[in-house]
């Protein structure tokens, strides 16, 4: 009787840290960091989609030398490179750490000099499906396990 529940408890602490596990740190432009792209905004696009973001996940903004970090609201914003309606404060000092709270497109864009229109400013959207997908078949597979344990016990 301890036996079964303490298999079954131990499903559930293993299914709640993989499904905890989704909130993941995403260090913005991997080694790049935050700068001026050599390449362009390109950059950015590449980094943005290998990644997948999720609400709860941390964005950290690692640079050296004078840069800040401006989430813009509007894509037309993030375009033409204006902070005319920011939301919350400009960071100004690196590390900046930003949590995405919401799963809206979120515009990121550097606001000194011509830093943006140089390629200084990265877009993060949502919507990848696989990871609530894999979520679920993962919960289907604990299902059965649980199942088959008990009616072996
Ligand atoms: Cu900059």
């Amino acid at each position: 009787m301890a036996g079964r529940f303490g298999a079954i408890g131990c499903l559930v602490v293993i299914a709640a840290v993989v499904m905890g596990a989704a909130a993941d740190t995403h260090t913005v432009g991997d080694g790049l960091g935050w700068a001026v792209p050599p390449g362009g905004p390109i950059a950015y696009s590449v980094w943005a989609d290998k990644q997948t973001f999720e609400v709860g996940d941390t964005l950290v903004f690692n640079w050296t030398g004078t840069h800040d970090v401006a989430r813009v609201s509007t894509k037309a914003e993030f375009d033409n490179c204006t902070a005319n309606s920011v939301i919350g404060t400009i960071l100004t000092t690196s590390p900046a750490n930003v949590t995405l709270d919401t799963n809206v497109t979120h515009y990121f864009i550097c606001t000194i000099e011509s830093h943006c229109y140089l390629g200084q400013k990265v877009e993060i959207t949502f919507g990848n499906s696989a990871s609530p997908l894999a979520a679920g078949a993962f919960s289907v597979v604990l299902f059965a396990l649980a199942v088959s344990l008990m009616s072996h016990m």
